[in-house]
C-alpha cells in the first residue's frame, strides 16, 4: 500500500492495530501537530469518533465511556498545554484504576527546549499516574521499527487493561508535513516503495492484532482459598463488603458467596451491586442503610463482627469505614491489582485476586452458614431505616436533597445508566438510596473525588450505552463543566441532568470551618448564578421545580423523552442538613427501639 509520507504510514499502523485490538471509538481535540493521527482516526471506517472543543472534558468523556465499557477510548491532543489538560482525568482514571490511552503529539527531539511555537516539556507529563509511558521515536519507513509500532499498539492496550487497569502515554513526535500531503519517496519523509524490504509483516501486520496479549486471572492458591474458607466458616458474624468497583464483583458471585456464608452484604452505591435482580433473591441480604445506623449507640451494643471479606475500594460511606476500623476482628481485602488502597489500615489480610474468583472459590468451600440472629439485625435495621426514610417522602412537607437521591433511585427506569457528582449527591445516594431489583449503573468519580468533570464523565458513560442517562449534579459541579455540556450536541448523547443547586458548596457546611467568619466568602461560596441559560447556549430544556411532586412529573417525563432536560431544584443547604440529621437521628432511635 503506497503511503504519502511517513507521518501518514505511522498514525495509518497504530490505529490500524488500536482497532485490531478492539478499539472502536476515539475522543479528538483539533489542533495541528496530532493532524496525523486526527486524520487517521477520521478516516478508519470502524472507528466512532468523538470531537471536543476542550481536552479537559474530552479526556473525562472518555474515562466515562471506559468506566461504562470496561476499555479504553484513546484521545488524541495537540501538543502544549492541549496534553496538560487531559491531566485531571488522568489522576481519576489511576486512582480509580479505569483504562485510559493518551496520545499527546508533540515536536521532533531537536525542538525540545528550543523556544520552539508551542512546544514544552511531554516527557513523562503524566508522572506515576500512568500504567506505562513511552516517548515514541520519529515516524520512519523502516520494518523494524514499524514492528516496534505495532507491538507498542498492542502492549498499551494490554497496559491499559488487565488487572491493574489505568492509563497509558504515548508521546508522538511528528515532522512536518503533518498532512497526508505526498512527499517524494526518496525525500526525507518519503515512503520509498518496497520499503518493508520484503518484510511482509511490518507492512501488513497480521489478520487480527500484531501480538495477541493473553492476561491471566490472579488466582489463590487452594491452600490459601482453604485457609480463608477456614476463618469464613469459624465466624459467627461476618460481612461482606462491596466498595466502589466498575467492573469487579459481580452479582452471581456475590450471591453465591452470600448464600453459602449467610453474610449481610453491605453494597456502596458505585459498587454496583446495591441494585439489580440480585437483590431480591432469597439469600442475598443487600443493605443500603448502613451509613445512617452504623453510627447508632444501638449498634455501638452490638457485639463486633467476627470476619469482614471486602471487595472493591474503599467505601464512600464515613460511618462503615469507621465502623471497620473499630471493629476488632480479621478483615481480607480482596483486590487483584494489590493497590493497598485502604487508608482506615484495618485489613488484616490483603488478598491479590480476582474477586469473582475468589468468591467462587470460597463459595465452593464454605460449608456453614454464620449466625442467623446476627444476619436477621441487619433485616430489621435495614427495615427500620428505610421505614422512616419512606414515611419522611410520603409526607412531602420538606423535601431535601436527599429525598432527590431516594427519588431518582425508586423512579429511574430500569435499566438506567446513573452518574453521582460529588460531594453530596453520592453521599445522600449512600444514605438515601434503597437498594432495588432495577438495573442501575451506579457510576461517579470517588478516585480523586473531584468536582471538574463530572458532566463530561457522565456523557461519555452514556454515549456507550443505549441506556437512558442520569445525571445528579451539585451546582459547583455543575458549573466547573459547563463546557462539557457541548458534547451533548456534537457526541449525539440524552441525559437527565438533575441539577441539586443549593447556591455553592453544601458540603463544607458539615464542616467545623462553617462555624469560621470566612465560612461563606471563601468556602460555601454562594454565586447566585443562574444556570437558566444554558439551555439555549447548549440547546437543552432547562426547567425548575419547586417541590417533590413537580420533579417526580418533570423526572418521568423526561426519562421518557428525547433530548436531554436539566431539572433544577433549588434548595437551602442548611435546611437540607439538617433534615438529613434529623432523618438519620429517626432510623437510629427505630433501631434503638426493636
Ligand atoms: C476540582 C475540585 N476542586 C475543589 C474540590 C473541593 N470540593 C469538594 S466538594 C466541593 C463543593 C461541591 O459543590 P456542589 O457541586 O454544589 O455540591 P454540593 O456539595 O453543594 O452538593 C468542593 C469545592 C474538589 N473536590 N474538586
Ligand atoms: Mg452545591
Amino acid at each position: 500500500m503506497g503511503y504519502p509520507n511517513v507521518n501518514t504510514l505511522w498514525a495509518e499502523t497504530l490505529v490500524e492495530e488500536l482497532v485490531a485490538g478492539g478499539v472502536d471509538a476515539v475522543c479528538l481535540s483539533p489542533g495541528s501537530r496530532s493532524t496525523p493521527l486526527t486524520v487517521a482516526f477520521a478516516e478508519h471506517p470502524e472507528v466512532r469518533t468523538f470531537s471536543h472543543l476542550d481536552e479537559r472534558s474530552s479526556a473525562f468523556f472518555a474515562l466515562g465511556r471506559a468506566r461504562r465499557t470496561g476499555k479504553p477510548t484513546p484521545l488524541v491532543c495537540t501538543s502544549g498545554t492541549a496534553a496538560a489538560n487531559f491531566h485531571p482525568a488522568v489522576i481519576e482514571a489511576t486512582q480509580s484504576g479505569v483504562p485510559m490511552l493518551l496520545l499527546t503529539a508533540d515536536r521532533p527531539p531537536e525542538l525540545t527546549d528550543s523556544g520552539a511555537n508551542q512546544t514544552v516539556d511531554q516527557e513523562k507529563l503524566y508522572g506515576d499516574a500512568v500504567r506505562w509511558y513511552r516517548d515514541m521515536p520519529e515516524p520512519e519507513a523502516e520494518p523494524r521499527t514499524v514492528r516496534m509500532l505495532r507491538t507498542t499498539a498492542a502492549r498499551s492496550l494490554a497496559a491499559a487493561t488487565g488487572s491493574d487497569p489505568g492509563p497509558v502515554h504515548l508521546n508522538c513526535r511528528f515532522r512536518k508535513p503533518l498532512e497526508p500531503t505526498p512527499v517524494p519517496d526518496e525525500a526525507p519523509g518519503g515512503v520509498p516503495d518496497g520499503w518493508a524490504d520484503g518484510d511482509r509483516l511490518a507492512a501488513e501486520g497480521r489478520d487480527g492484532p500484531f501480538v495477541r496479549t493473553g492476561q491471566g486471572t490472579p488466582e489463590l492458591p487452594s491452600d490459601e482459598v482453604a485457609r480463608v474458607a477456614r476463618a469464613v466458616e469459624s465466624a459467627d458474624r461476618g460481612l461482606l463488603v462491596a466498595g466502589p468497583d466498575d467492573d469487579g464483583l459481580a452479582p452471581d458471585e456475590l450471591e453465591a458467596l452470600a448464600s453459602a456464608t449467610g453474610f449481610p452484604v453491605l453494597a456502596d452505591p458505585l459498587s454496583d451491586l446495591r441494585f439489580g435482580p440480585h437483590v431480591d433473591r432469597l439469600d442475598a441480604l443487600v443493605c443500603g442503610g448502613y451509613d445512617a445506623y452504623l453510627g447508632a449507640d444501638a449498634v455501638a451494643s452490638w457485639a463486633d463482627p467476627d470476619v469482614v471479606l471486602r471487595f472493591g475500594a474503599s467505601p464512600t460511606s464515613k460511618p462503615l469505614r469507621q465502623y471497620l476500623r473499630d471493629a476488632d476482628c480479621r478483615q481480607f481485602v480482596v483486590d487483584p491489582a494489590g493497590g493497598w488502597t485502604e487508608a482506615e489500615f484495618t485489613a488484616s489480610d490483603l488478598l491479590v485476586a480476582n474477586p469473582n474468583v475468589t468468591a467462587s472459590a470460597l463459595a465452593e468451600r464454605v460449608t456453614e452458614r454464620g449466625d442467623e440472629a446476627w444476619r436477621e439485625r441487619f433485616a430489621a435495621a435495614e427495615r427500620a431505616h428505610w421505614t422512616a426514610i419512606e414515611d419522611a417522602l410520603a409526607s412531602d412537607d420538606r423535601y431535601w436533597e436527599g429525598g432527590v437521591l431516594a427519588d431518582v433511585t425508586r423512579f429511574a427506569p430500569d435499566p438506567t445508566t446513573l452518574f453521582v457528582s460529588n460531594s453530596m449527591p453520592v453521599r445522600d445516594l449512600d444514605r438515601f438510596g434503597r437498594p432495588r431489583t432495577a438495573n442501575l449503573t451506579v457510576l461517579g468519580n470517588r478516585g480523586a473525588s473531584g468536582i471538574d468533570g463530572i458532566t463530561s464523565t457522565a456523557l461519555g458513560a452514556g454515549s456507550a450505552t443505549g441506556d437512558p442517562l442520569v445525571l445528579v449534579t451539585g451546582d459547583l459541579a455543575y458549573y466547573h463543566d459547563m463546557n462539557g455540556l457541548l458534547a451533548l450536541g456534537r457526541c449525539d448523547v440524552d441525559a437527565t441532568i438533575v441539577l441539586v443547586n443549593n447556591d455553592g458548596g453544601g458540603i463544607f457546611g458539615i464542616l467545623p470551618i462553617a462555624e469560621h467568619d470566612t465560612f461563606e466568602s471563601q468556602f460555601r461560596t454562594p454565586h447566585g448564578l443562574d444556570f437558566g441559560p444554558t439551555g439555549d447556549l447548549y440547546g437543552l430544556e432547562f426547567c425548575r421545580v419547586e417541590n417533590r411532586a413537580a420533579f417526580g412529573d418533570a423526572f418521568e417525563k423526561s426519562v421518557d423523552s428525547e433530548g436531554t432536560q436539566v431539572i433544577e431544584i433549588q434548595f437551602d443547604a442548611r435546611a437540607s442538613h439538617d433534615r438529613r440529621e434529623e432523618l438519620t437521628e429517626r432510623s437510629r432511635r427505630a433501631i434503638a427501639t426493636r
